[in-house]
């Protein structure tokens, strides 16, 4: 039986991921590891183990992992994109000291750790159409340079040390639970919460702009497939392309409004956010993926803007 600990339990991806994983897995084998000034709350607090775990703190992390008796990390401390650039140290304290903190600890007491990559590992000279796994990654942001880090890092401790480090590029994420905060891809979900508010929805990413995007349960499928997925079938590690959707904010905006008439967008582009979509791929090639541990997305546009806004009407 897996111990479990997740590390920044309660943002975006990690709120979910850890109920997944504790239905899989059983609820007290899963620990929700928070910061302070970020504690979980309702089901996430109630349903299983929670420990202040800060990712800058080595100490810390081997307290929890030796009193959980973990055996898997599931890393996902790290600032987004667009708040990485207004923190540059904080973004590499957090996601490249930080991962280093989680890799010695996992290397003196035998853990895998999981640690997500992104489409921001790549750049502006990173072929742009079905980006290929193993390419150009030249990235300009603080954010993809300490993606880029998290890769290397995280395979040298597989090649010199024989940690098992498995990881993804996430596209945008896309859930209707806890919002991010602070990303390029942010407006793939804000988009859906103005739909079912009724309000008009002002767009800071200009028309005709391409990004990967991935609705929550299928990037929920593809953290825990890779994690159970067989070693010996494993090319690469860190980290696989993973796609399921492409598109640009008129896209959206039509899959949405094919179920909401009377919703209107308007643009108003955000120089930051859209320098940085521009050095972003339009579409990730994730052949590999599917042929080493076989992934397959479930959700296309149009299944996920069915189930979005299905949800969200429930719960605003
Ligand atoms: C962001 O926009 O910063 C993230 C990402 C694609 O990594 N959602």
């Amino acid at each position: 039986m897996k111990n479990i600990l997740v590390i920044g339990a309660t943002g975006q991806i990690g709120s979910e991921l850890t109920l997944e994983l504790r239905k899989r897995y059983g609820n007290t084998h899963v620990v929700a590891g928070y910061i302070q000034g970020a504690e979980p709350k309702g089901e996430l607090k109630e349903s299983g183990p929670t420990e202040i775990v800060d990712v800058t703190d080595q100490e810390v992390i081997e307290a929890v992992v030796k009193k959980y008796q973990i055996d898997t990390i599931y890393n996902l401390a790290a600032l987004l994109s667009v708040v990485a650039e207004s923190k540059p140290k904080l973004a590499w304290k957090i996601g490249v000291d930080g991962l280093w903190n989680v890799l010695e600890v996992a290397r003196m007491h035998g853990c895998a750790v999981f640690t997500p990559s992104s489409i921001g590992s790549f750049g502006t000279d990173t072929p742009h159409t079905q980006t290929p796994q193993d390419t150009i990654q030249r990235p300009r942001t603080m954010y993809g340079i300490s993606k880029v880090t998290t890769e290397l890092l995280s395979d040298y401790y597989y090649t010199k040390y024989g940690v098992d480090t498995r990881a993804v590029r996430f596209p945008g994420i896309i859930s209707n639970v806890t919002p991010p905060g602070g990303g390029t891809t942010d407006y793939a979900v804000d988009i859906y919460y103005s739909a079912v508010k009724g309000e008009k929805f002002v767009c800071p990413i200009g028309e005709g702009t391409l990004m990967d995007m991935m609705y929550m349960p299928d990037a929920l499928n593809a953290a825990i497939s890779l994690m159970e997925a067989d070693p010996t079938k494993l090319v690469h590690r860190n980290a696989f392309n993973i796609a399921s959707m492409s598109f640009a904010p008129e896209t959206i905006f039509a899959a949405i409004k094919k179920h909401v008439p009377g919703f209107e967008m308007t643009y108003e582009v955000d120089a930051l956010k859209q320098s940085i979509a521009n050095s972003w791929p339009d579409s990730l090639d994730d052949t590999c993926a599917r042929n080493e541990w076989g992934w397959k997305p479930m959700y296309d546009l149009e299944s996920m803007t069915i189930d979005m806004l299905q949800k969200l009407r429930a719960k605003l």
